[in-house]
This record gives C-alpha cells, structure tokens and sequence, in this order.
C-alpha cells in the first residue's frame, strides 16, 4: 500500500499514536503522519476527525479514530501482516490483552504523569499501577510477546506502555519492572520505540524532571 492511502493523525508524545506507529510498521505499511491541524481536540480537527483525539486514520476519505479500531480494520482489510492471530478465541484473547493495556495499563501509568517534576507519587496511585502490572503478569502467557510467538495487536500497545514505565520509573525513582526488551529488540518495533523513548525523556526534562 502506497504512503499516500494512509494518513495518520499523531503527536509524538501519545502513547496511543506511538502504539499505532509500531502496528503500521509490523504491518510493514507506508503511512504519512500529521499533526491534527489546530492540536488535538480543536474545532478545525474536529471537522476531519469529529473525536478530536489521537491517533486518527484517513484511508481514501475514510476517518477512523481509536488505535485498536485502526489496526483491526487494517487487518480486516487485508492490508499488510496481520496482527490479529488465526483463531477466534486466539483473536479474542488478543483484543482482550490490548483492551487490558488501553483501559487499566495505561491509564494507571498516565496517573503519574501529573508528578513528573513534582510532588511524591501517592501510595495508592503507585499501589495501582503496580496492580495492573501484576495483573498483566498473570495473563502474559511464558514467551517475550503477549501475542505469541510475534509481536501482535496487544504487544503494540504494550511496547508503547514500556517506554512510559521506563521513563516514570527513571524520573519518579519507581521501583517499575522494565518492559521495554522485547519491543526494543525487534527489528521492525525498536527504532520507533527508541524514537518515542526520547520524545518521553525530552518530554519529562521540560517538566523539570532530572531525566
Ligand atoms: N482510546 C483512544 C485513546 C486516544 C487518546 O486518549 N488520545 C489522547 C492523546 S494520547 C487524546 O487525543 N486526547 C485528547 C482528548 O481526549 O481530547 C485510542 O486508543 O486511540
């Protein structure tokens, strides 16, 4: 697919558009990337994407927002390698694996963002966050990715969340288990992973965090 089919609305710190960054590229898709043009959220954006929020796909005229909708209509359509496994309970489990990481991973990890440069974490934000992780631990099957034997629709969102642990952990002084290996070390992953990783930091120092 030619990187004129797919547009994708992006901000360089969002974990979601880093997460669908890393699909695109496992998929092995050309994409053209954006900023939402007035910021996310603004009446101009909104007039393309009508969500306003990031990461936003245009497909031939066709808008879609919300990350795990944008890489499972991609695999839908047939375009690039799949990031959905082959079964219905393997595809299920997959889908529940990165609604995991959207809706309590990240959002515990995001709860910190607000101490970056600031206050002490909170015990029960902290205590939260490390709920979810062990909770992910439980449902991680033995191998380096929640997919399988590959990277797929819940590792891109996982490979994303890592970076942010990462970074948390070095400027909160957390005690947070590193995530970020396997997703490092993937050929395809690694390089957008590294790029984001340093987005996060520059992000943090101008929060006035020793990062
Ligand atoms: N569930 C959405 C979350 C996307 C999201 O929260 N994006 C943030 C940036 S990281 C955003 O656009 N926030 C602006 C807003 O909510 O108005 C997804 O998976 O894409």
């Amino acid at each position: 697919m030619a990187a004129t089919d797919l547009t994708l609305y992006a901000t360089p710190v969002s974990v979601y558009c880093c997460k669908v960054r890393v699909g695109l590229a496992l998929k092995g898709l050309d994409w053209t990337e954006l900023p939402p043009p007035g910021g996310y959220g603004s009446a101009e954006y909104r007039e393309i994407v009508p969500q306003g929020t990031v990461p936003a796909l245009v497909q031939e005229g066709f808008v879609l927002a919300e990350s795990d909708a944008i890489l499972e209509y991609l695999d839908e359509i047939g375009a690039g390698a799949p990031l959905l496994p082959g079964t219905p309970r393997a595809r299920a489990r997959a889908r529940a694996l990165s609604r995991f990481v959207d809706t309590r991973l990240e959002p515990a990890a995001r709860a910190l963002f607000a101490f970056v440069g600031g206050a002490p974490v909170p015990g029960d934000r902290r205590d939260a966050l490390l709920r979810h992780l062990d909770t992910l631990s439980a449902l991680a099957g033995p191998g380096p990715y929640l997919g399988g034997d590959g990277p797929a629709l819940p590792d891109c969102g996982l490979f994303a969340v890592a970076e942010v642990l990462a970074m948390l952990g070095r400027v909160l002084r957390l005690p947070l288990p590193d995530l970020t290996g396997p997703g490092r070390a993937h050929p395809v992953a690694g390089p957008h992973l590294r790029t984001y990783a340093g987005v996060l930091t520059d992000w943090a120092k101008g929060k006035g965090a020793a990062a």
